[in-house]
């Protein structure tokens, strides 16, 4: 496979990438929606087309497509130069700004694999990525909402057994530390890289996970160019488009639906912000003349908030507004447009393919209810029961799905694949829907126990098993709770090792931080119990835990 000597050896059931059946790729192929090229060809046709058009703007810088490709050719020569071969993997964890997209270009350009990590990562879940991907690099930034990332890194690096580079962009000369590679220093002689196969794996996006860490999920070229371009056509990007990055970049919303690759396709303009809080993501609105976003729910509420109360920025640049990662409640869905004079557009995605929208000239009963359409007429869309038979029309049922740009299975992870996909390769979504008489999906809610937490995933059991980790933590459960601004909240019930001394909730909840989790993960609430409620056959009722929530927060 690799030169690498540190690679971990790969067995036939631990496949780093399972292919689609023949006649299905075929089939693909034949009707053009896998059309052979790669992102470095994108890119490169749009430098051709638009040179001097804006490509990407953030706070403090703004480049031309020119611009952005030759910095893209001088970062993939300085990886190369570092060492980074075609097909290895480099881990990003870079906050919102300009020079995450030159890294991913440049890896493109250069062949390697992208890892898509969010800013909120922490020292578990990158560690465990490192591992899963066998990085050889992780490209990181000093220091973001005063966290020490390169301090993060080394340690990451430290923890994992096989060699692995730490980059870091620092704006401060004495930013980089010991035992890391200045983010500034890789520049090397522009030169000619073999092309990728545009059918090979591109890179590796992130599981919103259900078990354990995130999941890493092999997307191809040819898979995911072809949901960046329908997501276009559906979403009327044009080269006029300005796609706002408020959400963080690598996430597979604003990454393709339609997003910061959408823009590229088309010849638009990137623009980032560090962070999505209205008085900052409105400023960039405002100066690069924004004209489409897309928000999880509670950011929506955010910004339909601020923009009923009065806003001094002109937000009157944006023409779209997209919702989606978690159910956007209906009572919002309809305050969006009037609000930010916009038009709003439902997302319903995932991160392993499958993704829905609502469209233009639905009605706007359709776009506040739904979660829209799938994207493709390739894309096969089944609700099943629990025994995997069809649901008659209109009843409630878990979705599972195939289709040309939804993946087959995990990266090397047997275990996982056989849990996620049917015998015959369908992608079980773990979402229980319905479909409205048109054709709609309506998300119902979660059949596998992840907890939504306004966008961002949280695998009960990931936390459970930190919980544990507590000396005096004998037992432990997360369950997620209705939260009128999250959508959910995550409260952990614990029993104590020693009932005479029960933990207190704070201890538990600092605890959990310092096991090195993204702070989303971290419980909301702490609940310490002498014993679980059990179900019939002696399981532990999460049901019962959260009405006894709900009614402690009646009683309360
Ligand atoms: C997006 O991707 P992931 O991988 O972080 O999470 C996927 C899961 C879905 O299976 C579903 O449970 C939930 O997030 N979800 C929604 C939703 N959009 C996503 N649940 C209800 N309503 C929605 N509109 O979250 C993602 C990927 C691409 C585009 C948009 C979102």
């Amino acid at each position: 496979m690799s030169s690498m000597t540190t690679e971990p050896e790969m067995s036939d059931t631990e496949a780093s990438f399972t292919p689609w059946p023949a006649e299905l790729a075929e089939r693909y192929r034949r009707e053009g929606l896998w059309a052979g090229r790669t992102f470095d060809d994108v890119l490169r046709d749009t430098v051709a087309a638009r040179p001097e058009h804006t490509a990407v703007v953030d706070a403090h810088r703004q480049w031309t497509y020119r611009d952005l490709d030759g910095k893209v050719d001088a970062l993939a020569a300085g990886l190369a130069d570092l060492g980074v071969t075609p097909g290895q993997r480099v881990m990003i964890q870079l906050p919102n700004r300009a020079e995450y997209i030159q890294t991913v270009f440049a890896l493109f350009r250069l062949g390697a694999l992208p890892v898509f990590c969010l800013p909120a990562h922490r020292s578990a879940e990158l560690t465990a990525l490192a591992k899963s991907s066998a990085a050889v690099a992780l490209v990181t930034v000093d220091e973001h909402e005063k966290f020490d990332h390169a301090s993060l890194a080394l340690d990451v690096a430290g923890a994992v057994e096989h060699d692995m580079q730490v980059i870091v962009l620092s704006d401060s000369a004495g930013g980089i530390p010991d035992g890391a590679v200045d983010f500034g220093s890789l520049r090397g002689a522009p030169r000619e890289f073999a092309r990728a196969e545009p059918s090979s794996v591109a890179f590796l996006q992130l599981s919103g996970g259900s078990t354990g860490v995130p999941k890493l999920i092999p997307r191809t070229h040819d898979d995911y160019l072809y949901s960046v371009v329908r997501s276009n056509e559906i979403c009327e990007v044009t080269p006029d488009t300005v796609y706002l990055a408020a959400l963080p970049a690598a996430h597979n919303f604003p990454m393709s639906s339609p997003g910061i690759l959408g823009a590229v396709v088309a010849g638009g303009t990137v623009a980032l912000t560090l962070s999505p809080a209205p008085s900052v993501a409105f400023a960039m609105i405002e100066k690069a003349r924004v004209t489409m976003t897309g928000l999880v729910p509670p950011l929506a509420r955010l910004w339909t908030e601020t923009a009923e109360q009065g806003t001094d920025f002109d937000v009157s640049s944006l023409v779209t507004v997209l919702v989606g990662g978690a159910r956007c409640p209906d009572e919002l869905a309809a305050r969006v447009e009037p609000a930010l004079g916009a038009r709003l557009q439902q997302v319903f995605g995932m991160a392993e393919g499958l993704v829905c929208y609502t469209r233009f000239d639905d009605p706007m009963g359709i776009v506040t209810t739904t979660q829209g359409r799938p994207m493709s007429p390739f894309d096969e869309v089944r609700v099943v029961d629990d025994h995997g038979d069809d649901v008659p029309a209109g009843a409630e049922g878990n979705l599972i799905t195939q289709g040309p740009y939804t993946i087959r299975g995990y990266y090397r992870n047997a275990g996982a694949n056989a849990r996620s996909f049917t015998a015959d390769g369908w992608y079980r979504t773990g979402d229980v829907v319905r479909f409205d008489d048109a054709g709609n999906i309506i998300v119902c809610g979660r059949a596998v126990d992840h907890i939504n937490r306004g966008g961002e995933k949280v695998s009960a059991e990931e936390v459970e098993e930190q919980l544990l980790a507590h000396p005096a933590v004998r037992d432990a459960v997360v369950v997620g709770v209705p939260d009128p601004y999250l959508g959910n909240r995550t409260c952990a019930f614990v029993l104590a090792a020693d009932p005479a001394a029960p933990p207190r909730t704070g201890t538990i909840r600092k605890f959990v931080r310092e096991r090195g989790l993204a702070a989303w993960k971290v419980p909301d609430v702490v609940t310490v119990l002498d014993e679980f409620p059990e179900t019939g056959v002696g399981k532990t009722s999460r049901k019962d835990l959260r009405t006894l929530l709900t009614a402690n927060a009646e009683n309360a």
